[in-house]
Order: C-alpha cells, then sequence, then structure tokens
C-alpha cells in the first residue's frame, strides 16, 4: 500500500509547557531518519528494538546539540501501528517540539494526519475499527465508566460480541447453501422450527440487547445533555455554579443576566453531566435576549435531562407553566429554589401545574437540598437501575446504525423461513446481515467512513 510506505511524524503530546513531550515517527523509514540526528550516549551501531537510548539531538546542519532525549525503537510488527516505530522523549515546549519535527519532516517524514498512527495500526490489521473508536473514547472519557467502557473496548470487546452474533448466522447460511445445492435433501439438512429458532435467540435478541445498551453510551462515554431552565432570576446561574463548585455563570438580581448558554461539564455521584444553563424565560426585551431564549428552547428539544428552576418565595408565573408545558415527554425535575426564603408558592396551584412531576426543594444560595437533587438526578437518568457494570460493550451511533440494519435483515430472513419463500432469499438476507455486522469491525467498510471516524482523531494519535 502506497501511503503505508511513507513515513509519518507528529508531535504525540499536547503543546504547551510540560515535563516532556514526545515526537513520533511510523514506518519504514523510521529509523534511519532518527540515527540522522540521535547521538546515543552509549554504544553503537543500530538501535535494538524495545530498548530506551539516552543520548542528544543534534541539527545535522550546525551540528549543535538541541536536546538530551530518551529514544525508543519498536520494530515492526511489535509496534503500535505495526509499522516501525520511533518515539523521542524530549523537553516540552512549543519551539523544540516543532523545531525537531521540522528535522525529521527534512530528512523525509511526513506529517501525519490527524488519527493516522491509529488508522495504520487498523489497516495493518493490529486493531479492528471498534477498537480504533474506542481509543478516541478512552482520551474523551468523561466518567470512570466511560474510561472502563472503552478500554474493555480496545481490548476487543465489541469485536467478540459481533464474532459470537456472527457465528451461528455463519452456520445457519452454509446448511442454507447445501439444501439449495441439494433441493431433494432439503428437509433432512434444515428444520425449520430449529433454524428459526436459533436467529431469533442467539442472533435478533442479543442484537436488540446491544441496541438497547447504545442508550446507555449517551449517559456514561459522552455525559447527560442536562439543561437548566426557568423564569428569569429563578436561580438557574447560581444553581449551575452551585453543582460545579465554582463561579462560573454570573449571578446577580438582573432579570435577564444571562443571555447565551453557558456549558461545563460535572460528575454528579459518579454520572457524567453536561451542564447547560440558559437565558431566562420571560417576554424579551431586545434581539439579543430574543436569540438566547430561542437556543435555550432549541436545547431543551435536545436535552436527556431538563431541570426546570422555579422560585418558589414568589407565586407561580405564566413562564413557569409554559416550561412545564414545554417539558412534556422530557425527563424532568423541578427544582423549587430560594427554600432560605418563606415559601410564596400555593399548595393547590403547586399540585395542578406540577402534577407528578419529580420535585426537589433546594437553596442555591446557601447549598442545602443540593445532595438530595444530585441523588433524584441518578435516579432520573438511571431509572432505578444501579449496577450497570455488568455490561462490556456500549455501541456508538454508527454500531447502533450498522446493529440496526443487521436487524432488518435478520428479521427478513426469519419472515422469508417462515413464509416458505425460495431459501436464496433468507441466504441472501443472512448475507446482507452480516455484512451489516462485519461495519462494525471494520471488515466491511468505505473510505468515506474511515475519514469519518478518524477526523474525530487529535494529532499524533
Ligand atoms: N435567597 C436566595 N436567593 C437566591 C437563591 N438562588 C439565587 N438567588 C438570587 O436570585 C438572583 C438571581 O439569581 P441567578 O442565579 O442570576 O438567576 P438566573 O435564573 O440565572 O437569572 P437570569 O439569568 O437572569 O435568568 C440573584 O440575586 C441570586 O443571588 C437562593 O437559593 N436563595
Ligand atoms: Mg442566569
Amino acid at each position: 500500500m502506497q501511503e503505508g510506505e511513507e513515513t509519518i511524524a507528529a508531535i504525540a503530546t499536547p503543546v504547551g509547557q510540560a515535563g516532556i513531550g514526545i515526537v513520533r515517527l511510523s514506518g519504514p523509514r523510521s529509523l534511519s531518519i532518527t540515527s540522522k540526528i540521535f547521538r546515543p550516549r552509549k554504544g553503537r551501531g543500530p538501535l535494538r528494538s524495545h530498548r530506551l537510548y539516552l543520548g542528544e539531538l543534534v541539527d545535522p546542519a550546525t551540528a549543535e546539540p538541541l536536546d538530551e532525549v530518551l529514544v525508543s525503537y519498536m520494530k515492526a510488527p511489535r509496534s503500535y501501528t505495526r509499522e516501525d516505530v520511533v518515539e523521542i522523549n524530549c523537553h516540552s515546549g512549543y519551539v523544540l517540539l516543532s523545531k525537531i519535527l521540522e528535522l525529521l519532516l527534512s530528512l523525509g517524514a511526513r506529517p501525519a494526519r490527524p488519527g493516522e498512527f491509529t488508522l495504520r495500526a487498523f489497516l495493518n490489521g493490529r486493531i479492528d475499527l471498534s477498537q480504533a473508536e474506542a481509543v478516541v473514547d478512552l482520551i474523551n472519557a468523561k466518567s470512570e465508566k466511560g474510561l472502563a467502557l472503552a478500554s474493555q473496548q480496545i481490548r476487543g470487546a465489541f469485536r467478540d460480541r459481533i464474532a459470537d452474533l456472527k457465528a451461528p448466522v455463519l452456520d445457519l447460511l452454509a446448511r442454507l447453501e447445501a439444501a439449495i445445492d441439494y433441493p431433494e435433501e432439503a428437509e433432512e439438512i434444515l428444520d425449520m422450527d430449529e433454524i428459526t429458532d436459533i436467529i431469533q435467540r442467539q442472533v435478533i435478541a442479543p442484537i436488540n440487547v446491544l441496541i438497547q445498551e447504545h442508550a446507555r453510551r449517551r449517559v456514561w462515554v459522552d455525559g447527560v445533555q442536562t439543561v437548566i431552565v426557568g423564569r428569569v432570576n429563578a436561580g438557574k446561574s447560581s444553581l449551575l455554579n452551585r453543582l460545579l463548585n465554582e463561579e462560573r455563570a454570573i449571578v446577580t438580581p438582573v432579570a435577564g443576566t444571562t443571555r447565551d448558554v453557558i456549558e461545563s461539564t460535572v460528575t454528579l455521584e459518579g454520572l457524567p453531566l453536561r451542564l447547560l444553563d440558559t437565558a431566562g424565560l420571560r417576554r424579551a426585551k431586545d434581539q439579543v435576549e430574543e436569540l438566547g431564549l430561542e437556543l435555550a428552547r432549541r436545547k431543551m428539544e435536545e436535552a436527556d435531562l431538563v431541570l426546570v428552576v422555579v422560585d418558589q418565595s414568589r407565586p407561580l408565573g405564566p413562564e413557569d407553566r409554559e416550561t412545564i408545558r414545554r417539558c412534556k415527554g422530557k425527563e424532568t425535575i423541578v427544582v423549587l429554589n430560594k427554600i432560605d426564603l418563606p415559601c410564596g408558592l400555593d399548595p393547590a396551584e403547586e399540585g395542578e401545574v406540577f402534577g407528578d412531576l419529580c420535585r426537589v426543594r433546594i437553596s442555591a444560595l446557601t447549598g442545602e437540598g443540593i445532595p438530595l437533587l444530585a441523588r433524584a438526578i441518578r435516579e432520573q437518568v438511571l431509572g432505578g437501575e444501579t449496577d450497570l457494570t455488568t455490561s462490556q460493550v456500549v455501541p456508538n451511533l454508527r454500531h447502533r446504525e450498522a446493529l440496526g440494519e443487521a436487524l432488518r435483515n435478520f428479521e427478513g430472513a426469519l419472515e422469508s423461513l417462515r413464509g416458505g419463500r425460495p431459501l436464496e432469499i433468507a441466504a441472501f438476507e443472512l448475507r446482507a446481515g452480516l455484512d451489516a455486522l462485519g461495519a462494525i469491525v471494520g471488515e466491511t467498510t468505505d473510505a468515506d467512513l474511515l475519514d469519518r471516524i478518524f477526523s474525530r482523531f487529535c494529532l499524533g494519535k
């Protein structure tokens, strides 16, 4: 493969001042390029694989030493990409790292694209596509649980599950094809009840379980999108700050303080939340506020969870009622705020407006009730389920779509068989289902898809 023959290089650590930085090379010329600028302190001759060498980097043009570094060489195929890989550990700092990268490029390496090291690992068959995707998840993980899931996926948990799903289908397909080739013996080869039972129990049911597990991904890997809404001055920004334990948003007694959406991430009771504070609801006074309100409404529609903040020291207003109406069909918690002040709500009205929505009483000012709110959020999101650590794989959206496609084909095959249609049809549908499953681990994928997946990576990975 042409592309694989090029040697690529990139700065693999975040740019900024830090103790160490790493520049990484992959490809057949990694070692020869490195030898042109690296002088090991001890020993001569070529570097040995999987050893760490202390020495100096020297600019060949000026013979000036650049930095004292540690160099490691991982000979193909025992490396991240299955190609020859060299990692140069140097001091960090943008100028130094760029200078080293520049030298490597001038000696014949080419700059790596984002995710290209991992792409090569995939193209060279070291990892499957679900493992490559998990690398991004690992880097971006928002909770310990998300980290554990990503790490299981990197180790191949998803690939194994897909293999388990494919095995019975491959077996059935072989039998169907035998029956197609030898129609007179078809009855003997195929027991219809047994076959439909296998498809139902060993293929369709487990796929359905995986699809359901996709919903949990949003919780553990992406974080729960939690939107704080309510009337102006209800204390939304105060609640955000309280949950974050920092003064993230401006709080003032002026109604309409927040005009834009303010986003932050926090972990509450082990649950990763993406908190969004929004502009307070009222009749907009100018265009900026109108846009802010529009944005707030949109975020509310996309939310996994809505926290409606109500100032319980005042009677309910039309804005409170409207907010509640908009929450219909959404996971909602009513946060009755300012309980440090006397209650101004009419109990009958309260019951009528909030119905059976979960209500939590807090004071964003004093912090009272915040632990109760945290627990209510966890319960609302996890719906009573407490142990979610059993699942090893949690499909992402791309996997979810492929699983749906596989499911449709397998269900189609089941119907064809039950309806006594020609066996060729069921065989065709089973094969299409297998292809859809194969796409998850990258057995059947096109260049566009790979581009989309790997463009999410950072440079040097
Ligand atoms: N007594 C009391 N005052 C509070 C409480 N929470 C917020 N406040 C006060 O209420 C006022 C408005 O608070 P914010 O947090 O800015 O309210 P908001 O909902 O973000 O307001 P907008 O952004 O204007 O929509 C401020 O003066 C806060 O100090 C509370 O629990 N008790
Ligand atoms: Mg605010």
